[in-house]
């Protein structure tokens, strides 16, 4: 079935041209191309470890197909190692543009050196690295992951406003030294710490999976004796969580209220079913605006350096209301 690609991208919010660096924009194009001159992109995925990878890989496929770019697809399985000898692959095949979804954040300073000076332009997608030199890649494109954090902990202090007892909260981190484990924690921190009753008690890696965020919630479970929230940095963990909360005999979303981060179809399907009490919305629908700035950078025009996602969030009566179009 062929998806239709919305994607809400305001480019213009930070009015910051990359022409820094864009002298380098042009350099694949004499070693790359396909045969018939179609431009070919790699492009390094994390992995799959959630829905939210899924639809997002299936965007940027799909994008690539109706833009007539060649797509050169990698899986790295969640393996910076795997990332690096992809994009170096890349940069041997001569391929025009490479874009990639850094698994961590930091250790791409080397790897980004050599498509620099292979003349490749790099394109970050959804994730950020901690690299200080930022004519190493042209553009981000992707979500704020700290402004999703603050508004999962805004909702929090809103649901307990006026109330005074202890509210113990159990994390679910995403994966460790990923941006948005470190931002979604950060944000949602911070949010919340005026208010000292809200209280985050355990705060643990479920590395954005379903399986990991059960068993790390049983443990939850069983070393906490009163948990009232859990803050899951995605969906799938959340919904992990949620079979263990079951098998302990409580009701999702009533004994422990949940929040997640995400809003794929899995996860909205729980809020309107009442176990899940707030998503924060994550699109994964990056495809189209990548192709649009591959195009811009191997033709050697100014790309903004930053693009961001535009997202909102979704109580259980939204979710009921927007399933019915929900495209992932
Ligand atoms: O929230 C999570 C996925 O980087 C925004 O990665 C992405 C995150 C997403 O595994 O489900």
């Amino acid at each position: 079935m062929r998806r239709t690609l919305s994607v809400a991208v305001f480019g213009g919010l930070l009015a910051v041209s990359a022409l820094a660096g864009c002298g380098d924009s042009d350099g694949g194009a004499e070693g790359g191309g396909g045969d018939d001159g179609q431009i070919v992109l790699g492009f390094s995925q994390v992995g799959a470890e959630s829905g939210w990878r899924t639809a997002n890989t299936e965007s940027i496929k799909a994008s690539a197909t109706a833009a007539g770019i060649k797509l050169q697809f990698s899986d790295a399985q969640g393996k910076q190692e795997n990332q690096i000898s992809d994009i170096r692959g890349f940069i041997t095949q001569k391929v025009d543009v490479i874009a990639f979804s850094p698994v961590v954040t930091s250790g791409w300073d080397a790897v980004l050196k050599e498509a620099k000076d292979a003349g490749i332009p790099v394109i970050l997608t959804d994730r950020a690295v901690d690299s200080q030199d930022t004519s190493l890649y042209q553009s981000f494109i992707g979500s704020d992951f700290k402004v999703e954090g603050t508004k999962a902990g805004e909702w929090l202090v809103k649901e307990y406003e006026g109330k005074t007892g202890d509210v113990n909260i159990v994390e679910l981190q995403g994966t460790t030294g990923s941006a948005p484990a470190i931002d979604r924690q950060t944000g949602f921190a911070d949010a919340i710490k005026a208010n000292p009753n809200l209280k985050i008690v355990k705060s643990q890696t479920g590395d954005f999976k379903r399986a990991d965020g059960k068993t790390v919630m049983e443990t939850f479970l069983q070393s906490v004796p009163k948990i009232d929230v859990l803050y899951a940095h995605n969906d799938d963990m959340g919904l992990g969580a949620i079979e263990a909360i079951k098998a302990a005999g409580k009701k999702p979303g009533q004994d422990i209220k949940i929040i997640t981060v995400d809003a794929v179809k899995d996860g909205m399907t729980a809020l309107a079913a009442g176990e899940i009490n707030f998503i924060v919305e994550c699109s994964p629908l990056l495809g189209d605006q990548l192709m649009e700035t591959v195009k811009a950078v191997k033709d050697g025009k100014p790309v903004e350096k930053r693009i961001l996602t535009k997202e909102g969030t979704f109580t259980q009566e939204e979710a009921k209301a927007a399933l019915p179009t929900r495209k992932y």
